[in-house]
């Protein structure tokens, strides 16, 4: 396909999978140009927005999810744990706060909250936003009614991730649907929270896979507001564990079809960092990502360190959002 064959659709509202996959197979330099023009157009290009991230219930989770280290199926010699302390998960906010974090997410491994479990984090919320950080919180499948609790906690952004393609996704999980996800979006969304949803590549999905997932998640209701790529982090004993790694410069591509497809969106160069180049980064920042996860770890494996961000920062003369 020539470049001048090819339609410039970035103003889109809704997006078809092969519109993405055109995107995709663009040659390199023109799928930068429009990704880096469309950046520019929207954000400060050296600017990345950070939070850090806290698993305030780790493991023994009953979902199946393939990639997952923390379900309960797998053995992956995780440790499960109860739901942390308010005071616990306060102390760790006011940490990831002194080392630049502008919002705390916390994350647990649940298909959904129990009524009270949900009481004691819309109090770690309450806490961690009164300490003037940004609030998300990632806790499995919401009710209407779970939503509106957490808005009237004052819960910033939810993350609920599609995880892939609707057609790849049950190769990866069977015990809950596309739609359930879809459905907790929706809840999110209509109780006014910030929507964080993006997906995982390396999982052996194909490229109109990948194209599916990106089109799906621009042409949700209102794009979401936040738009995590991960890379799959293979971990032993999870089925996806020998899974090939997406080769970085796929990777890229990808960044830059989310960037172009969702061009307010902040998109998330989010977990798989630790094993990426610098050069790969700095690719997927000029590519349009503009947030990243700060600190040693995600929620159970390991982060880029901080002493190698602020370094591939300062090389890079990338600054915090709002520094
Ligand atoms: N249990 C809740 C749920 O799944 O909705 C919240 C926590 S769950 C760990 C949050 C997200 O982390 C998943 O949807 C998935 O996209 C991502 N994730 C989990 N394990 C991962 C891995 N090994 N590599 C990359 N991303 C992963
Ligand atoms: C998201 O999209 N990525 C984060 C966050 N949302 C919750 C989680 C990454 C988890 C990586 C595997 C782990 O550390 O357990
Ligand atoms: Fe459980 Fe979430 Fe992991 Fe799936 S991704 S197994 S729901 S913790």
């Amino acid at each position: 396909m020539s470049v001048s064959t090819i339609e410039r659709p970035e103003t889109r509202l809704r997006w078809s999978r092969d519109a993405v996959a055109d995107l995709l197979a663009l040659p390199f330099p023109e799928l930068m140009f429009r990704a880096m023009s469309v950046h520019r157009a929207h954000f400060d290009p050296a600017e990345v927005q950070i939070s850090t991230l806290l698993s305030i219930k780790t493991g023994g989770c009953p979902e199946d999810c393939g990639y997952c280290p923390q379900a309960a199926g797998y053995e992956t010699g995780l440790a499960a744990s109860k739901l942390m302390a308010v005071e616990a998960v306060l102390a760790e906010a006011r940490a990831a706060k002194a080392k630049g974090a502008q919002r705390f997410c916390m994350g647990a491994a649940w298909r959904a909250p129990k009524d009270h479990d949900l009481e004691n984090v819309c109090a770690m919320i309450e806490g961690v936003k009164s300490l003037g950080l940004e609030t998300c919180v990632t806790l499995g499948m919401l009710t209407a009614p779970q939503t509106a609790r957490l808005k009237q906690a004052g819960l910033d952004y939810y993350n609920h991730n599609l995880d892939t393609s609707p057609e790849y996704y049950g190769k990866i999980i069977t015990t809950r649907t596309y739609q359930d996800r879809l459905d907790t979006l929706a809840n999110v969304r209509d109780a006014g929270i910030n929507v964080c949803c993006g997906g995982i590549v390396g999982m052996g999905e194909d490229e109109m896979d990948r194209a599916g997932l990106i089109a799906t998640l621009a042409s949700l209701p209102t794009p979401p507001e936040s738009v995590p790529i991960n890379a799959l982090v293979a971990v032993e004993g999870t089925p996806l564990a020998k899974s090939e790694p997406i080769d970085a410069i796929a990777f890229v591509r990808l960044i830059a079809a989310a960037r172009i497809t969702m061009p307010t969106s902040y998109v998330r160069l989010s977990a798989g960092r630790e094993a990426m180049s610098d050069e790969a980064q700095a690719l997927c920042f000029l590519a349009g990502a503009n947030s990243i996860f700060h600190g040693e770890k995600l929620l159970t494996t390991k982060n880029a360190t901080v002493s190698h961000d602020d370094a591939l920062f300062a090389k890079l003369g990338i600054r915090p959002l709002g520094s």
